[in-house]
């Protein structure tokens, strides 16, 4: 019976977790459990379930910001108050994430938008918790769709992913026919063919960018984007 109830309960949770657009995610008030991560340091910690189990788990990042260019350190610590794993960072003008599920697997991919002024780079990162190693999917444009219209998917004007479950099957509305350039300083790694379009859903603070022709959308699941956008010889 208990494993009956068992089954039940994980079956309820990958329906919960799998194919999930912007998982909760809000800053709380430091547990006092974390502190002896920080030995003394100033840090904030963000609330959210970064590893699909239903918990919540802590994100701690230093609030300690200085003008150097120093790396720091965010503490990533599962709900059970053990640590995950450690990101290294540089203190950017811009360091938004947020986590998905796109795949077939109930670990939460991160959307990530990071950078400066002159650029951001916007990309999906696959996790691998078992060793603590992240790594790069592919860096895309990000579209926010509203009303028939389209605007550019800024970090702070964008609310959650446009996604669907087909057959069990995760659909990202996504276009790979347009003519969007990008200029500025922005990542443009050799193992990538072209910047997908990725749809969100939000409200545009500056509507009146132009963003270039979209021909047409589509929904595809994050392995048929990979296969055309990534070039075979990705190490
Ligand atoms: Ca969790
Ligand atoms: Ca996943």
């Amino acid at each position: 019976m208990n494993k009956l109830i068992a089954l039940l309960i994980s079956l309820l949770f990958t329906n919960l977790i799998y194919g999930q657009g912007f998982v909760k995610m809000d800053t709380i008030n430091n547990p006092t459990a974390l502190q002896d991560f920080f030995s003394g340091l100033d840090f904030q910690t963000i609330h959210v379930d970064f590893n699909g189990d239903g918990l919540r788990d802590f994100i701690c990042q230093p609030r300690y910001k200085t003008e150097l260019i120093d790396p720091h350190k965010e503490i990533w610590i599962n709900s059970d108050f053990k640590k995950a794993k450690s990101v290294e960072k540089y203190w950017m003008d811009y360091d938004y994430f947020w986590f998905v599920n796109i795949d077939s697997d109930p670990e939460p991919e991160i959307l990530s938008a990071t950078g400066y002024s002159d650029g951001i780079d916007y990309c999906f990162i696959d996790q691998n918790l078992a060793t603590g190693k992240d790594s790069i999917l592919f860096y895309f444009d990000p579209v926010i769709l509203n009303a028939n219209k389209k605007y550019w998917g800024y970090p702070w004007d964008i609310t959650d992913l446009r996604i669907k479950l087909d057959n069990g099957l995760v659909k990202i509305k996504c276009s790979l026919d347009h003519t969007i350039t990008r200029d500025g300083e922005i990542t443009r790694p050799d193992w990538q063919k072209q910047f997908p379009v990725i749809c969100f859903s939000g409200q545009s603070t500056q509507p009146n960018i132009n963003i270039g022709q979209i021909n047409g959308f589509e929904w595809l699941s994050i392995s048929e984007i990979l296969d055309k956008v990534i070039l075979t010889n990705k190490k």
